[in-house]
């Protein structure tokens, strides 16, 4: 059995990631023909976002059928090849599970228009507070109003996500039913890992005006959403010990995180959560610019890091994914200082406590595209807050200056395998545009480069398997009001881990009251450490992961 502990997962939005076919999207096939590349990474499952019959409003996370693929993504035999080809090279696959929604054209939402009782309860449908006036005032996370009128009801479908993504009704055991059926359908594919989409969002709670925010509040790790897991894991992958899942959590709390991701308390194996990718927002609002809070990524690391080991609960440890920029732009330095600043990065996750996701091409130090141009755009949250932003008063320029920080378009450009056209991506004209510097960004120069980002992505993920207090030792946070280095220690039995990060251009000397040459340096993005004594004297974006027994 694979132990999830000592696992890295590797994400893959097929959509982008290599295209078989010559059509311009990515596909099944082009994964298949990769997985030598994947494997070489060292990692354990690939998780693969939606690739189900879908109208790609929201790029498959608006689920049409969830039992068939779609034919831009490939077949089903497409499918049980890759999980032959993928199982040959010990890799397991990971699917996507969209149930808070499906899309509108899903057949359960047209019954519920054509005037089916039973299907309009598989939805959320209420009446208007007045004419023209929604049942409350929340609003879509991709912005608007999160409620579509209906005019032969005379009522309303709540949609926290695009118009054509309406809600579950978990409420009802019927809709619970066809989710389980779902799920052990791709069970008897032999599919081993499962992650759920906005998981924490699907039991509502009340339905009220949210006189202080968006209404979030009143949907979020709502008031049956533990029962509902639990239920869940007993009817479907908790009858098979050998599955991992991953529960993508929206805003959620770590008390409820506790829960969801305990040793024992029969939810999932892990969760996502996003505090930490909001230290470049104002409050709950993405679509400003501001620089990061760099002590606010720290705190929030930190707590999440301590008080989930103290549950005995796991995280999921990520900086990247389809919804994020790429996070060298983010929190790196991708002109002077690219290669340090994205090796760094690295190094501070994967040697946290939880299992270490790579977002394809993240282990390139694949950047933002840098778009100017509305037209680059494709992301449905992107073109709406693109007009919400000028509706507000914003000039165009500084609409698209928030754009290329903000737009989930960021991660989404074509994974740059080549210096060759369109990055080797595609022999067509690629969906969206490759970006700028896949002449000296891409697989194969790096692979050739033993200095590379992905070289050493390879070897963060080897350390992991080697050194069982990166899997499972206790996190101690070090020097926590340092203004620019993040530290902290890893501890098992005998064994200690000391992992220094400095997050800016500039140099700093670091020290801590220990003799810093008592340990063995295992590894850094510097050729060697200047260390003497108890100081360790850090270059711009220096890291080093140092390790010793006691
Ligand atoms: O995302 C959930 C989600 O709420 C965010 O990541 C969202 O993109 C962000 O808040 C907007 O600012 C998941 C999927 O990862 C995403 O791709 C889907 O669009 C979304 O659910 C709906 O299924």
């Amino acid at each position: 059995m694979t132990d999830f502990r000592k696992s890295t997962v590797y994400q893959i939005y097929p959509k982008s990631f290599y295209d078989s076919s010559g059509d311009g999207l990515g596909d099944l096939r082009g994964i298949t023909e990769k997985l030598d590349y994947i494997r070489d990474l060292g990692v354990d499952y690939i998780w693969m976002t939606p690739f189900f019959v879908s109208p790609q409003k929201d790029n498959g996370y608006d689920v049409e059928d969830y039992y068939r693929i779609d034919p831009r993504y490939g077949t089903m035999e497409d499918f049980e090849e890759l999980s032959r080809q993928a199982a040959a090279r010990g890799i397991r696959l990971m699917l996507d599970m969209v149930f808070n929604h499906t899309s509108s054209r899903h057949q359960w939402f047209q019954k519920a228009l054509a005037g089916d009782e039973t299907y309009k309860n598989f939805y959320i449908f209420r009446k208007g507070k007045a004419p023209g006036v929604p049942p409350t005032n929340w609003e879509s996370k991709f912005g608007g109003s999160a409620w579509e009128y209906v005019e032969q009801f005379d009522e309303y479908y709540l949609h926290l996500f695009d118009v054509s993504q309406p809600d579950l009704n978990w409420d009802n055991p019927q809709v619970r039913r066809e989710i389980q059926k779902i799920v052990r359908f791709w069970m008897k594919k032999g599919v081993k890992g499962f992650r759920f989409d906005v998981v924490n969002l699907i039991s509502k709670g009340s339905f009220e005006d949210d006189l202080q925010g968006d209404g979030r509040r009143f949907y979020t790790d709502g008031p049956n959403i533990h029962r509902y897991l639990r239920e869940l894991n007993e009817t479907t992958f908790g009858t098979d010990a050998e599955i991992v899942t991953v529960g993508e959590m929206s805003s959620t709390t770590l008390e409820n995180c506790y829960q969801y991701a305990g040793e024992d308390t029969g939810e999932l194996s892990m969760v996502f959560s996003f505090h930490h990718l909001k230290v470049d927002f104002m409050g709950n609002e993405k679509w400003v610019m501001v620089p990061f809070d760099f002590q606010k990524l720290k705190d929030i690391l930190y707590e999440w890091q301590t008080k989930m080991a103290r549950h005995r609960a796991w995280n999921a440890v990520f900086w990247c994914n389809h919804d994020q920029p790429r996070v060298v732009s983010r929190f790196g330095n991708t002109e002077k200082y690219w290669k340090e600043s994205a090796k760094m990065l690295g190094t501070v996750i994967h040697c946290m406590r939880g299992t270490p996701y790579i977002y394809q091409g993240e282990e390139l130090g694949m950047t933002n595209p840098g778009f100017t141009d509305i037209r680059q755009y494709r992301d449905v949250e992107s073109l709406n807050h693109f007009r919400i932003l000028q509706e507000k008063g914003l000039s165009r320029e500084n609409a698209y200056q928030i754009l290329a920080i903000h737009s989930r378009d960021n991660s989404r450009t074509p994974m740059q395998w080549t210096a060759g056209p369109h990055a080797g991506f595609t022999a067509g004209e690629p969906w969206i545009q490759v970006t700028d510097n896949y002449r000296y960004i891409n697989a194969q120069a790096e692979q050739e480069d033993p200095d590379s980002i992905l070289n050493y992505y390879r070897k963060l993920v080897r350390l992991r398997k080697e050194y069982d207090v990166i899997a499972r030792g206790e996190f101690e946070p070090l020097d926590v009001r340092n203004p620019s280095v993040l530290v902290y220690k890893r501890l098992l039995e005998g064994e200690e881990l000391l992992v220094i990060c400095n997050f800016y251009g500039k140099e700093i000397s670091w020290s801590c009251g220990e003799n810093l040459e008592s340990f063995r340096c295992l590894l850094g993005n510097y050729q060697e450490q200047k260390i003497d004594g108890e100081t360790a004297a850090l270059r711009p974006y220096e890291c080093m992961v140092l390790y010793r027994e006691k």
